[in-house]
């Protein structure tokens, strides 16, 4: 099946009951059961629930992976991967990273034993030097949350299968529609699906996807035993979602790959981070491992100052300021007092996350729209 036949089909069968086409919503705690152990497959709903399942196996199917596990928020999904692990153990990770994913690491798993490692993975070979005996994983965003750097995650996936470490992809930026890490040797997938998969702006969600069997098993234990489940109204949300996403995925592409034309050519911007460039630093990469370039688009301005970047934060309306991606409409935010701000200011300015730094989630609405916004806004800056 392709990916636009997948979004639509896979894992979704008429409910045998009643042959209601839509997934029903199992809006239930318990299931009922004949006689003690004699039930039909769900015994309680934070183990099991039908309209979870669907939404599971639907996501297994876009990623090309055998199992999928469903979770309260993308940030669950992370911690339930975090606790396949031991006190001492490392784990390296992309240098540039959701801050939430950071602060998550940093200041809690911290606590129990887990080190994070941060490191510049766009050159896959500077990652070898990062390796230690108690290394574990390897974590990649890629594009990297938010200054678009791209990590090659075959080369990645080559040196970590060599020593036994595991390789978790966070797939948010891309959704499957653009790129599927477990093809690319990738142990793991996690996503926000809050964002692309979902793409409404209506849900917090997260998933895990693999094709290991032991992993699976392990997860699904964690799953039941920790309970960081989604309930079932919002699963079939996220269902619905998924039948647009190739449509909604391709469209923000499009009208993010002509924003970031717009913006280069501005004279109050001095740079524009964006993989769909020929001449951002790892294009080739990202031509390599994603279909299309996304629809996330960051830029600094040639003034360098937290008042100008406020007054564009402020001036545009159709893109409207918030923290979170991938719904249908257009969002700007401000990295570096938002989604970021758990991450200290001088490692931030390390990967040059200035306090002037906007990133765009561009929507599908008409990109002549979005051009005029964005256009008006950064003349108060002009
Ligand atoms: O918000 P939640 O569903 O828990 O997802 C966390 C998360 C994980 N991974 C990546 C790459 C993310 O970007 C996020 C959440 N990010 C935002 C809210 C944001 O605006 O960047």
């Amino acid at each position: 099946m392709k990916f636009g036949t997948k979004v639509i089909h896979a894992g979704i069968k008429p409910d045998p009951s009643t042959g209601a086409i839509m997934t029903p919503i199992y809006q239930t705690s318990t299931y009922v059961q004949e006689a003690p152990g004699k039930h039909k497959g769900y015994e309680y709903a934070r183990t099991q629930n039908p309209t979870r399942s669907v939404l599971e196996e639907n996501l297994a199917a876009l990623e090309n992976g055998k199992y999928g596990l469903c979770y309260a928020s993308g940030l669950a999904a992370m911690d339930a991967i975090l606790k396949l692990f031991a006190p001492g153990d490392e784990i390296i990770c992309t240098n540039d990273i959701y801050g939430g994913s950071y602060r998550l690491l940093t200041k809690i798993f911290s606590v129990f034993g887990l080190k994070g490692v941060f490191v510049d993975m766009t050159n896959a070979s500077d990652l070898s030097e990062a390796i230690t005996s108690h290394t574990k994983m390897i974590w990649i965003e890629t594009p990297t949350n938010p200054m678009l750097s791209i990590v090659d995650i075959e080369s990645v996936c080559e040196i970590a299968s060599k020593q036994d470490i595991l390789v978790c992809v966070d797939n948010t930026f891309c959704s499957p529609f653009l790129q599927n890490p477990l093809d690319l040797g990738a142990d793991l997938v996690t996503h926000s699906a809050t964002k692309y998969i979902n793409g409404h702006s209506d849900v917090i969600h997260g998933c895990i996807i693999t094709n290991n069997e032991v992993l699976d098993e392990k997860l699904r234990f964690l799953q039941n035993a920790a309970g960081a489940v989604p309930g079932p109204m919002d699963c079939f949300l996220v269902l619905r979602g998924i039948k647009t996403l190739h449509l909604r995925v391709e469209r923000s592409c499009q009208n993010a790959q002509k924003i970031a034309e717009f913006l280069r050519d501005h004279p109050a911007v001095s740079k524009v981070y964006y993989p769909g460039f020929e001449d951002h630093p790892n294009h080739s990469i990202a031509k390599k491992q994603m279909s299309m370039f996304g629809g996330m688009v960051s830029f600094d301005l040639v003034s360098n100052s937290y008042e100008m970047a406020e007054k564009i934060l402020s001036g545009t309306k159709l893109f409207s300021l918030a923290e979170s991606l991938g719904g249908v409409e257009s969002l700007i935010g401000h990295p570096a007092s938002m989604t970021h701000a758990s991450i200290p200011k001088e490692e931030r300015e390390k990967v040059g996350l200035t306090d002037s730094l906007i990133r765009l989630s561009v929507g599908v609405e008409d990109v002549d729209d979005l051009l005029q916004d964005l256009d008006k806004a950064l003349k108060l800056v002009s």
